[in-house]
């Protein structure tokens, strides 16, 4: 016995080591994500235990040292002997990779997803951890250090009966992450997304670092219908219904909520066991499908649609609508290269009869609101068959005459986009500056004069016919939405550089709406970035520096001293500066200062939610935004 004690102990202990040696395979890296990972893993596993009907509360604090403590109310993790290792059922779920699925009895679970890699892996990478456990009255405690067991779960002493729960407390191992300080709204927003997504959990959520002390509560009794009316919140609703469908079939369990709003935007998400699917798969097939066959019945049958007029498409059907797919299912199938898209078969069939079923009968009973729908899904189709004539038109237009760049692009020499970036310039004048400054085998610039359209609030025909858009999907060479294609990108790095002013501000942040709703993997692919040009010039004995921000200014003072030889410029836009300073502080990659534009799968949802805050046409998100957001803004000239 003793014997197979101690292989089993080395049998553990190399996995564990596995885990350290090569982290990036199992919690997808060590930068920042990975680190703000290993809290949702132990989430995740309370989260199991509200899915199977024992936990209703959970606690998750950041610590004044940024540890992590994950308090749930659920029945608190076994304690006994597992037979088959001879180990507490609570050490096994620490120390025994991917123990969790196989001890923890059937059932649908949201640990074990794409990461879902369990507490052991975050035992692995953690410094030190903590586990109490409540349960029949008793408490039990066990501590680890680097995944190693430090001695055994031991009775700690006593407690109510009916005070059951898990304590998981950990501090990431700083040789393995690149970065151990966690950010309060990264996990503020995973929370939240996972609050939604299992109705009627509360989550809370405290900072306890010293000047950071702040708590956020998400508690929906509603799910992912108030998750509907949360992405809504800057938007208009076309109805005030938010239509919400619920069922299971052949073992899955579906849920969906949808509302459409009147901007032109898709704003669809699908999540299988609360872990987002961007990729879609069998789920959101199943949606579709439903969604578009119902509406045309409906349309035809209440003669909306006239007998000459063509189907609505599914794009139709989804203008402007909001919706959260939700599915939950014992054994998910993860396919793609990515493995985020759903792949089991009897998921298509489950959704695609819940919603078709449901949605029929919301119609007939709401024909006010179906009505509204189909017109404006058949506004939809006319604007796109208007939106597709003068697409096809441009590209007729290219057969004949060839690929012809925009005019105001000054090309770069070299061909191979590897080594190639294009600037998009604010203003003719500062354009004119870069086109002088420019390494021309490698840089291209595109001058934008003022403020392109805001595409938030634009229809595909108008966006078509907007020559400043026009320019840029040119330029560019991918194409864009299903004609997008990431192989044509004409430049490693695209780089918007406008005035350090709310002007400047403002057309980058059009730029970005523009290539997000258009072609948002260039950003999820990192070629996006915002040129940082200079805030100040300081001349003194025929010496210049350049500051990028104020607390820069102020050290390059202290150093060459405070008197009246300073003589400092403060830049209020491009303009101002000549070729060649435009080359030495915002052009040359030796030098420059750029910020890559990113955007991961985690927040996707909240980008989305994010750029129709700022340009959608609800004033009143925006001022709130503006009010919460104005402290993190730093140089803005106003
Ligand atoms: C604070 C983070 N919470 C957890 O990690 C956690 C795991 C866990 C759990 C069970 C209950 N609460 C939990 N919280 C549990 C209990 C029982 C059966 N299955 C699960 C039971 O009482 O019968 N566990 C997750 C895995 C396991 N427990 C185990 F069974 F594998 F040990």
């Amino acid at each position: 016995m003793a014997n197979k004690y101690d292989a089993d102990q080395i049998q553990i202990l190399e996995g564990l080591e596995a885990v350290r040696k090569r982290p990036g395979m199992y919690i997808g890296s060590t930068s920042t994500r990975g680190l703000h990972h290993l809290v949702y893993e132990i989430v995740d596993n309370a989260v199991d235990e509200a899915l199977a009907g024992y936990c209703k509360n959970i606690d998750v604090a950041i610590n004044p040292d940024n540890s992590i403590t994950v308090i749930d109310d659920g029945r608190g993790i076994p304690v006994g002997i597992n037979h088959k290792s001879g180990l507490s059922a609570v050490e096994v779920v620490f120390t025994i990779l991917h123990a969790g699925g196989k001890f923890g009895g059937g059932g649908y679970k949201v640990s074990g997803g794409l990461h879902g890699v369990g507490a052991s892996v975050v035992n692995a990478l953690s410094d030190w951890l903590e586990v109490e456990v409540r349960r029949e009255g008793k408490t039990y405690i066990q501590k680890f250090e680097k995944g190693k067991v430090m001695g055994p779960l031991e009775e700690s002493g006593t407690c109510g009966p009916d005070q059951t729960g898990t304590k998981v407390t950990f501090k990431p191992d700083e040789t393995i992450f690149e970065e151990t300080v966690y950010d309060y709204n990264i996990l503020k927003t995973r929370l939240r997304e996972t609050a939604f997504l299992t109705k009627g959990l509360k989550i809370i959520l405290h900072d306890e670092r010293e000047d950071k002390k702040q708590v956020s509560t998400f508690h929906y009794e509603g799910g992912i219908k108030e998750f509907v009316q949360y992405l809504n919140k800057a938007k208009t609703p076309s109805y005030p219904d938010i239509m919400y469908f619920e069922g299971t079939k052949n073992g899955v369990y579906v849920e969906v909520a949808l509302q459409h709003n009147d901007s032109y935007n898709e704003s669809v998400y699908s999540f299988v066991n609360n872990i987002t699917t961007p990729e879609g798969g069998t789920h959101l097939e199943g949606f579709k499908v439903a969604l578009t066959k119902t509406f045309n019945d409906y349309a035809r049958s209440h003669k909306l649609l006239k007998e000459s007029e063509q189907n609505l498409t599914g794009d139709d059907i989804r203008e402007g609508l909001t919706s959260i797919i939700s599915i939950k299912i014992e054994d998910p199938q993860f396919e793609g290269q990515t493995k985020q898209k759903l792949g089991n078969s009897e998921a298509r069939g489950a959704v695609n009869s819940i919603v078709a079923e449901q949605l029929t009968y919301y119609l007939e009973q709401n024909p006010a609101i179906a009505k509204n729908i189909c017109d404006k899904s058949i506004m939809a189709q006319r604007a796109r068959e208007a939106a597709r004539k003068a697409r096809d038109l441009t590209r007729r237009k290219t057969a004949l005459e060839g690929t012809s760049l925009p005019g105001k692009l000054a090309d770069c020499s070299d061909k191979n986009p590897e080594n190639c970036e294009i600037y998009i310039v604010e203003g003719d004048s500062a354009g004119g500056s870069a086109k002088t400054a420019r390494s021309r085998a490698t840089q291209a610039i595109l001058p934008l004069r003022g403020k392109i359209l805001n595409v938030e609030k634009a229809r595909l025909d108008r966006i078509y016919g907007n020559e400043e858009i026009k320019a840029m999907i040119t330029a560019f060479g991918t194409g864009i939405h299903e004609d997008f294609d990431i192989s044509k990108l004409r430049y490693n790095k695209i780089i918007i550089m406008t005035d350090a002013d709310v002007d400047g501000a403002h057309i980058a942040t059009l730029m970005l709406t523009f290539i997000y709703r258009f072609m948002p993997e260039l950003i999820r692919q990192g070629h996006v970035y915002l040129a940082q040009p200079p805030l100040y010039k300081l001349e003194k004995n025929k010496q210049t520096w350049y500051a990028y921000s104020d607390d820069e200014l102020d050290k390059i003072l202290a150093e060459v001293g405070r008197d009246q030889n300073n003589k400092i410029q403060r830049y209020k836009g491009l303009g101002e500066m000549d070729a060649e300073q435009l080359w030495d502080t915002t052009m040359d990659p030796e030098k420059r200062i750029l910020l890559r534009v990113s955007m991961t799968d985690d927040d996707e949802s909240e980008v989305d939610l994010t750029f129709n805050t700022l340009m959608g046409d609800q004033v009143e998100p925006r001022r709130v935004f503006i009010e919460e957001n104005a402290k993190y803004v730093k140089n803005l000239d106003v």
